[in-house]
């Protein structure tokens, strides 16, 4: 391990991490230093980074500054997936305290593992993220991310007890009693993605719970992306703040950047731990700060599966610090590239309608893209089907759909149906919503 690595987190976990306070140029020697240590441990020890590099012309002395990562190749899930289910270790299955995996939905999952070191510095980062979003130590702590090979459960259950929080382990699902629990356990502090707490919102709504007269006063939220109109629902429902927690399983999990309470202007990446790029996914250069691109990451003191500019395939911006000033911020996810959808040559994230779509009062959150091709025709047809909220008529549902679909043609630039359907009738979130629905025929 390089030298300057973290040691176990702040004796008082009411206090900032030392190394939220380091300047900028301080941050940056302590990457260089730290990057150079994770390169020669990758390329020591993990045949599938030997060989790309190799491949690459490069070797680890060639890292002389923080720019010169740009000369080192990226790595991808596919990489992952090439040497599934254990190639990516650097250290001895016997170091390896515990793995994660992705879910999979399409083809084989990526597989991820921790040391015990890894466990110790991923528990004190989502205990940063945690404290940074207003979580205090001595509150109880609903968590509600799914428990098991996900890291949103145990990760953040890791963080909330090293913060010195008291963890209801709940998981996702079973959200009456859910709800239930928030009444009788008085938690002070819910963890859930964005579209579960809106379920569970709505289950408090049916059982006659206003979510205002709970103990909950904040909420940490991730595991995919939502917008500041999202933020503004969820708030203005609960009464108070939700903010973001970003992370994936390949650099880590939970806890990679975290927002701050104070400043609620997107989330704090923990460069002492991660050294973010943001690239042109076409030409694959690097952006300067400030312009929109992919997310890039490597990491910078994994001893288990160091990650050398993992593609993220998440589209944001890296901005100046503020709250932290040492590190730079990212904007909100825009979305996964993947879930970018193309009609008619036009681009568009589902989080573009959800922020229109929140715009409009008589439509709820809840919706859904679906994506047609009709028999014999050559053109792909979008339509989003989106619930309106309680109490709005038929005929102030049309107009609000018909306002909807204007607002994508002029803002995004996509031709669509917006369709009005019943109440109740979309899949409610238990964890990771899916909101695209390619109903194209294959081939
Ligand atoms: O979702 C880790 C996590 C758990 C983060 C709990 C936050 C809270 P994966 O399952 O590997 O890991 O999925 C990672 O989820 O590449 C993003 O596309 C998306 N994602 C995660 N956090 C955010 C966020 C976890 N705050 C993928 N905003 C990432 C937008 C997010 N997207």
């Amino acid at each position: 391990m390089p030298t300057t690595t973290l040691q176990a987190s702040a004796a008082d976990p009411s206090t900032l991490d030392v190394e939220e306070t380091w300047t900028r140029d301080h941050v940056e020697s302590v990457q260089l230093e730290r990057l150079q240590w994770t390169l020669r441990h990758a390329y020591g020890n993990v045949p599938l980074y030997r060989r790309k590099f190799d491949d690459a012309g490069v070797r680890p002395e060639d890292l002389r500054s923080l720019a010169d990562l740009a000369l080192f190749p990226f790595t991808t899930k596919e990489d992952l997936r090439s040497v599934y289910p254990f190639g990516m270790f650097a250290v001895p299955q016997a170091q390896v305290a515990r793995v994660h995996a992705s879910s999979g939905t399409t083809g084989q999952p990526t597989v991820v593992g921790y040391t015990a070191g890894d466990l110790d510095r991923w528990a004190s980062l989502v205990a940063r993220s945690l404290r940074a979003s207003g979580v205090k130590a001595g509150w109880k702590v609903h968590n509600a991310y799914g428990y098991g090979l996900f890291t949103g459960g145990l990760g953040a259950h890791a963080g909330a007890e090293r913060l010195g929080c008291t963890v209801i382990p709940i998981s996702g699902g079973q959200t009456e009693r859910q709800v239930q629990l928030i009444r009788d356990f008085e938690p002070d502090a819910i963890l859930a993605t964005p579209t579960y707490l809106l379920t569970i919102l709505d289950a408090m709504a049916a059982a006659g719970t206003d979510p205002r007269s709970t103990s909950l006063k904040t909420a940490v939220l991730g595991a995919e992306p939502w917008t500041e109109g999202m933020r503004q629902e969820l708030e203005g429902r609960m009464g108070f703040d939700a903010c973001d927690i970003y992370g994936l399983s390949e650099v880590m999990g939970p806890g990679v950047a975290g927002e701050c309470v104070e400043s609620k202007d997107g989330s704090h990446v923990w460069e002492d731990h991660f050294r973010p790029e943001v690239i042109d996914p076409f030409t694959e250069k690097v952006l300067d700060d400030g312009s929109p691109g992919e997310l890039v990451f490597t990491s910078l003191t994994k001893e288990a599966l160091p990650i050398i500019r993992y593609r993220t395939h998440d589209l944001t911006r890296l901005l100046p610090g503020t709250a932290r000033p040492g590190m730079r911020r990212m904007e909100r996810i825009t979305g996964r590239s993947d879930d970018m959808v193309i009609v008619r040559g036009v681009n568009l994230f589902p989080t573009q309608v959800e922020e229109l779509a929140l715009a409009i009062p008589a439509l709820s959150p809840h919706f859904q893209l679906e994506l047609t091709r009709p028999e014999g025709q050559r053109m792909d047809q979008l339509t989003i089907n989106i619930e309106v909220r309680d109490g709005v008529s038929a005929i102030d549902g049309a107009a609000a759909a018909q306002e909807l679909q204007h607002r994508i043609k002029t803002h995004i630039g996509s031709t669509c149906s917006v369709r009005i359907v019943e109440q109740g009738s979309l899949v409610r979130s238990s964890g990771k919503l899916r909101r695209i629905y390619d109903l194209r025929p294959r081939g």
